[in-house]
């Protein structure tokens, strides 16, 4: 990897380090771009204390994940404005494409399925895993979710990238968006899910079949084994 900072710095600093977790839809962006640009970047765990750890605020005074250290120590927090970076710094391979009316096209899908599709499902899990569940409120939420599902189906076609054909920042969003579906479809007992969208429905083969959205999709499926591992131990 080069970086295209001017000081010797940078240059000649510390490695840049992605902290991630393999779970994170955030950090999963990040990793996507990181894989498809096949930079040089130390991908490691957050530290398990993370959310409460003063070290680990004063590495990133967010207090979230991701956060990307670069070589002379800054840190860069929000997976957008990381993937952004990534894509300035080290422009090839592109993976924004080249017009400004496509470019646009890509932020569209990435911002849907982030404010819409996303922000409708997390909420979901929690909702699900209440001691009492509150069966109005999930149903509420389940309209919701299908409302931003019927927002984001129009603009993928079936069987592609998110947009055209090859890798843009947007199915770095699309790829760990699908994959939580997936996990919501098993975890809520709800196969029928996307029946009604079939372009989502079917992402999830066009992600695998990607050599680096399928490393991404392979890193989360091994995060969620561990998730249920820990919970069955945990209770
Ligand atoms: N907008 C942030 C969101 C990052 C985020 O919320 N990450 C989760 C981990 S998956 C987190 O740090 N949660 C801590 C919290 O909600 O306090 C981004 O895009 O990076």
């Amino acid at each position: 990897m080069r970086y295209d900072g001017s000081s010797k710095q940078n240059r000649e600093g510390m490695p840049v380090k992605l902290y991630s977790l393999p779970l994170s839809p955030f950090a999963a962006r990040v990793r996507a771009v990181i894989h498809a640009k096949d930079l040089d970047v130390e991908i490691v765990q957050a530290p398990a204390d993370w959310a409460r750890s003063p070290d680990y605020r004063a590495l990133n005074p967010l207090g979230r994940v991701p956060v990307l250290i670069l070589d002379d120590g800054t840190a860069l927090p929000e997976s957008g404005v990381i993937v952004e970076y990534l894509e300035d710094a080290f422009p090839s391979p592109p993976l924004r494409p080249t017009g400004a009316a496509d470019r646009a096209r890509v932020r569209l899908i990435t911002q849907i399925a982030e404010n819409y599709v996303t922000t409708a499902m997390m909420p979901l899990f929690g909702l699900l895993d209440a001691k009492h569940r509150d069966h109005a409120a999930v149903s509420a939420q389940f309209a919701k979710f299908d409302e931003a599902l019927g927002q984001l189906e129009p603009l993928l076609a079936p069987g592609r990238y998110a947009f055209g054909d090859r890798l843009t920042t947007a199915d770095a969003w699309l790829t760990p968006m699908r994959f939580a579906i997936g996990g919501l479809m098993a975890f809520a007992g709800r196969p029928d899910l996307l029946a009604d969208h079939p372009a989502i429905a079917g992402y999830d083969a066009v992600a695998k079949a990607d050599p680096h959205l399928g490393q991404v999709w392979t890193e989360m499926e091994e995060g969620l084994k561990l998730f249920m591992s820990r919970r069955a131990v945990e209770g």
